[in-house]
C-alpha cells in the first residue's frame, strides 16, 4: 500500500509501507553503481571529505546531484542500509542538513532523526548535519571542517 506524504511548497515524497531490500538499478546514463530509491539514485562514497567537500562533489559529479535530503524514517533506514552494504560498517556520514536546516537540495524540513540531546551547537560552530552518531541510524550537528563519508543524491 502506497502513502502519499505531502509538503506544502516543496516537492512530493513517495512513501511505501512494505520494504523490498533489493535495490534497483539506477537509470541515469554516465553515473555507475549508484542504486535506486524510489524517484531518486544514490551513492555512498566512503572517502573522508568536510561537508563542503562532499556536497560540491555531489554536484560536479552528475547534473541535479547534492547531498541526500531525509524525510522520511523509512529513506533514512534505507541510507543506513546503503551505508552498511557499501562500507561494511556504519561510518559518521554527511547527509544534506545546514544549520538552520532547510537541505542544501532545497527541499523541505519535514523529518528529522536526532541523537538525543542534539542538535546542541556545541560552542556555537556545529552547523552541518552528520549520520550514525553517536549511534546508527541518528543525526548530530557537527563541525563542517570534520572529514565524514557521504551520500550523494540525484532526484530522477
Ligand atoms: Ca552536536
Amino acid at each position: 500500500m502506497t502513502q502519499l506524504r505531502f509538503c506544502l511548497g516543496c516537492s512530493v515524497e513517495y512513501e511505501k509501507e512494505s520494504c523490498n531490500s533489493t535495490w534497483c538499478r539506477c537509470p541515469v546514463h554516465g553515473i555507475h553503481n549508484w542504486k535506486r530509491y524510489r524517484n531518486v539514485c544514490l551513492k555512498f562514497f566512503n572517502i573522508r571529505t568536510t561537508f563542503q567537500g562532499a556536497k560540491m562533489h555531489c554536484r560536479h559529479i552528475v547534473q541535479g546531484g547534492d547531498l541526500v535530503s531525509i524525510h522520511s524514517a523509512f529513506k533514512n533506514q534505507k541510507i543506513v542500509q546503503l551505508i552498511q552494504s557499501e562500507a561494511g560498517s556504519c561510518p559518521r556520514t554527511w547527509i544534506g542538513g545546514h544549520r538552520p536546516f532547510p537541505w542544501t537540495d532545497g527541499s523541505c524540513w519535514n523529518y528529522s532523526n536526532w541523537a538525543p540531546g542534539e542538535p546542541n551547537n556545541y560552542l556555537g560552530i556545529e552547523r552541518c548535519l552528520e549520520l550514525n552518531f553517536p549511534h546508527t541510524g541518528l543525526w548530530n550537528d557537527f563541525r563542517c571542517c570534520f572529514k565524514n563519508a557521504f551520500v550523494c543524491e540525484k532526484v530522477l
